[in-house]
């Protein structure tokens, strides 16, 4: 044998003798440190954030340990349902895995609901402790997130309502006692759809001898958490002759038990469970409600208005959801960074692999930062200490954040999902699920931008195939929504809006002067985005693009607000900075709207090109 050769021993050859190592999930608390310096400037009393800190960190290793498999179990054993038993008897049974189950038991003991209505140290404590658990909780959940957004938006609106005859199970919802916790179930969406709930409820409550209470009957189409101990629903009173009100206006909004005390379901039928692209663990289901006894909760005719509540609250879960899911394919992509060697390195070595990390990275932290300014207003308005304001900054900001963290989440998780490469693909890392269950947006900001200049914006969103995006409010009718709550507010949101950000971005250049060049840009967007206001009137077709920059700007001032902070990182400083160099200008935005009535003609000839028409 030559010197140059070397005999190779003879080992595994059809498999190899190298594995690759897997990416590690890391205490979601102790290893995002965003999360950890925001809290602690959000709460400056030291025994309330003492105790916070440690329950999260707790937290944050039973995740690791016991709720994270627990979430994969969910996923690989999704719900059943078994509709009749072996003689032939109709018993719509929801057959879930005992990890599902557990789950529930996990949401009261960590009081996931209760946090936000019971804290020793008040709402805005309580609010950002149930949060932080929440995000950390939602990628490992199994969607369990899904009915606990509806537990706190059904807690919230009982607790609103002020109704004795529902403080039983007010206290059953926030209940930190595994035996009595109930979840809640929000059914709203009706087959003619989700978005306009005016005209597409046809459920009819027909009155009974006992006064305020009713009998359901009607088809609901879209039910989460269908094995939910209670719902709040919708539907139409009919009077004595059996005649409804249409609209909007004819809608009341209706308590109900799923089982009657025998357990037996309420005069309900589950008619399927939904097929879905992702959210599989969650039994999701079409729902016959064929008399179902409910109790009347709202005035009659202000459905809408008194389930807007339980809205809010499953919008900033929503959001919060969309977030983790960032957080958790950025956790992960960047310890596979160090685990992965390609060409003879980890790779974390190269910047260009580094600089996409800090791409994901930035999109989390600005979606965090939005996340729990929204859930910081929703606190201080419980709390009652700046009411007006934090008000109608909710009003404003609570749509903005749902849409903005929606819609990020999506190319975000993808992008993460490249950086692990083709496992990232492959179903049984687990990985592929994270983006299953975010799936699909079309346009984040830059390529909305882009999508404008050439006129092909669409409007309408319904059905574009989106979970995050499109539960609680698709990205275009919260758009909408933003409009409304200008509009209802005459201008008022948008004032306290743009006088909240400028006092705060001197605030935090008076603390930190070396910030005076990221906040001076926010501030002439700001500026900029007023003048726009001021000239000229936005119309639908640009609201997604003032929800876009509303959402851009408030997170810059965010960031910045952070980065000034005492208990700023440099990584923070280079988050503001980083933000405020890429944000769109206000000018080239809004300028791509000039030919508003060319460019309408414009998307639909674009899009109905060789159309053929309906059959
Ligand atoms: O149920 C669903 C699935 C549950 C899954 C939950 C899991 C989520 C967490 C995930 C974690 C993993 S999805 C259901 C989705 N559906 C929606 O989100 C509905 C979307 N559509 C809208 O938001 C529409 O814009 C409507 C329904 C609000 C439009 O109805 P109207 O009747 O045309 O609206 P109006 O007339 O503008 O408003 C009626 C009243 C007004 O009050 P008044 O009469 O006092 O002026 C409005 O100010 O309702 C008030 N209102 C609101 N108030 C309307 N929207 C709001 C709001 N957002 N906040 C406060």
């Amino acid at each position: 044998m030559s010197n140059q050769m070397r005999k190779i021993p003879f080992r595994h050859p059809e498999i190899g003798t190298f594995f690759q190592a897997q990416p590690k999930l890391e205490n979601p608390y102790l290893g995002d440190g965003l999360l950890q310096r925001l809290l602690r400037r959000l709460v400056p009393d030291d025994e309330a954030y003492n105790e916070m800190h440690h329950d999260l960190a707790k937290f944050g290793e039973r995740i690791c340990k016991e709720i994270d498999p627990l979430g994969e179990e969910c996923e690989k054993s999704p719900p059943q349902l078994v509709q009749y038993d072996p003689w032939g008897n109709r018993i719509d049974d929801i057959v879930t895995c005992g990890a599902w189950k557990r789950m529930k038991d996990i949401s009261a003991e960590e009081k996931l609901i209760a946090l936000g209505y019971k804290s020793a140290h008040g709402p805005m404590v309580g609010r950002l402790h149930q949060f932080a658990k929440l995000f950390m909780f939602s990628p490992a959940s199994g969607l369990y997130s899904c009915p606990l957004a509806m537990t706190d938006g059904a807690a919230k609106s009982i607790k609103v309502l002020n109704c004795d005859s529902l403080k039983y199970a007010y206290d059953n919802l926030t209940s930190a006692d595994p035996s009595q916790f109930w979840t809640s179930g929000q059914w709203m969406t009706e087959r003619r759809g989700g978005s306009d709930v005016g005209t597409g409820t046809e459920t009819v409550a027909i009155p009974t001898d006992e006064e305020g209470k009713f009998r359901l009957h009607g088809y609901k189409w879209f039910s989460s958490a269908t094995d939910s101990d209670m719902a709040l629903t919708l539907a139409r009173i009919a009077d004595s002759d059996g005649v409804v009100k249409p609209g909007s206006s004819g809608l009341s909004m209706f308590f109900l038990k799923t089982r009657k005390p025998n357990g037996t379901l309420n005069n309900i039928q589950v008619m399927k469970l939904k097929n879905k692209l992702g959210t599989r663990q969650l039994p999701t289901g079409e729902l016959l409600l064929d008399g179902a006894e409910a109790e009347l909760v709202s005035s009659q005719g202000r459905g809408v208005a008194s389930i807007s509540q339980m809205l809010t609250i499953t919008r900033i879960h929503n959001g919060a959801a969309s977030t983790a899911y960032m957080r958790r394919i950025t956790s992960l992509a960047r310890d596979y960074s160090k685990r992965r060697v390609c060409f003879g390195v980890p790779i974390s070595k190269y910047p260009l692999h580094v600089d996409t990390l800090a791409t994901l990275e930035l999109n989390t932290r600005a979606c965090t930062s939005l996340l729990f300014e929204v859930v910081r207003l929703l606190g201080s308005t419980e709390e009652g200490s700046h009411e007006v304001e934090d008000q109608l900054l909710l009003r404003l900001l609570s749509p903005i954040m749902k849409l903005y963290t929606g819609k990020l989440c999506v190319p975000t998780v993808s992008e993460g999902i490249e950086c692990i490469g083709g496992q990232g693909y492959i179903e049984d890392t687990g990985i592929p699920k994270i983006l299953r269950d975010a799936q699909a947006s079309r346009f984040p900001s830059r390529i909305l931008l882009e999508s404008l200049k050439s006129n092909k914006l669409m409007e309408n969103d319904r059905n574009r195939g989106a979970v995050t995006p499109i539960w609680e409010g698709t990205t275009n009718i919260l758009s909408l929504d933003v409009l409304r709550a200008i509009g209802k507010s005459k201008g008022d949101v948008l004032k306290v809006w743009e006088n909240s950000l400028s006092r705060r971005l001197t605030n935090s250049v008076t603390s930190k002067p070396e910030l005076a060049r990221v906040a001076g840009t926010i501030s002439s967007e700001l500026t900029q985005l007023s003048t726009v206001l001021q000239q000229q009137m936005v119309h639908e077709r640009s609201a997604r693009l003032l929800a876009f920059s509303l959402a851009e700007i408030t997170i810059g001032m965010l960031l910045t607000e952070q980065a000034a902070g005492a208990t700023a990182s440099k990584s923070d400083i280079i988050a503001a900075t980083r933000w405020a160099s890429q944000i769109p200008s206000i000018r080239e935005r809004f300028g791509a709207l000039e030919h508003e009535k060319i460019a309408e003609e414009a998307s639909s000839e674009l899009v109905f090109d060789c159309y053929s028409g309906l059959e």
